[in-house]
């Protein structure tokens, strides 16, 4: 045998190798859970993170510590939340990116909350081809109106008073809604919102097992 054919093999025997290792790499798994608030996101996250071990990530949680600790965003943000509107796309588009570039979101992660509206939407999907190149998978928590003023009515957070309420789901229903189209034709999932905790968790839990096997 030649060193050139010896040379050829083992460039071969290398770029099976490589090829087999990158064939059984598991894919990242990217949930975003969607829906109007007080549908269960953050809840449904905890679950989702404690079976699958994955981060979750809300942008909601992560705006309340930028409010909470008094910083420069978070004082720009906190009268915007307290009325129930939407933070900029901008400030929100640039918590995420900073946030799913750390270490423990290599493997996956949930985003609670995030997008929001279309052009969120759009920034994510530029984001998600260029660092993991797999598409998220999308949890739609259905839940109507006036089952989430009951809820949030019960929860008494400060932006739960009915008004506000009131004005994030006219907010979800105009900008955050048309998304769902946005992502109709992707691995996009409805779920009705309205049965109990446990019975949410265990339909997100059919979505998501077959994904991972
Ligand atoms: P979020 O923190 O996302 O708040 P949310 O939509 O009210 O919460 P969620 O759907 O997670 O409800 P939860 O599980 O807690 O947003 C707050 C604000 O931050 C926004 O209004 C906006 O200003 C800003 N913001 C966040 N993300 C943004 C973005 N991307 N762009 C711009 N601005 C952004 O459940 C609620 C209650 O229901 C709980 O008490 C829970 O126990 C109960 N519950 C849950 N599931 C239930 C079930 N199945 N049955 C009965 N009760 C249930």
């Amino acid at each position: 045998m030649t060193r050139v054919t010896r040379a050829g093999l083992l460039w071969l025997g290398v770029a099976a190798l490589t090829m087999s290792f990158g064939q059984n790499r598991p894919q990242p798994l990217i949930v975003l859970l969607v829906g109007p608030p007080g549908s269960g996101k953050g809840t449904q996250a905890e679950r989702i993170t404690a079976k699958y071990e994955i981060p979750s990530f809300s942008t909601g949680a992560l705006l309340r510590a930028e409010v909470k600790a008094g910083t420069p965003l978070g004082q720009r943000v906190s009268q915007i939340m307290a009325k129930g509107e939407l933070v900029p796309d901008e400030a929100v588009n640039d918590i995420v990116r900073r946030r799913i570039g750390e270490k423990d979101a290599e493997k996956g992660f949930i985003l609670d909350g995030y997008p929001r509206t279309v052009s969120q939407a759009k920034f994510l999907d530029a984001l998600l081809g260029g660092r993991f190149n797999v598409k998220p998978l999308v949890i739609h928590l259905d839940v109507p109106d006036d089952v989430v003023l009951e809820r949030l009515t019960a929860r008494g957070r400060a932006d739960d008073k009915p008004e506000v309420i009131r004005d994030r789901l006219k907010v979800y229903h105009e900008e955050t809604a048309p998304i769902l189209e946005h992502y109709a034709k992707g691995d996009y999932h409805r779920i009705d919102g309205t049965k109990s905790i446990d019975e949410v968790a265990a339909a997100i839990d059919e979505v998501l097992s077959k994904q991972t096997k």
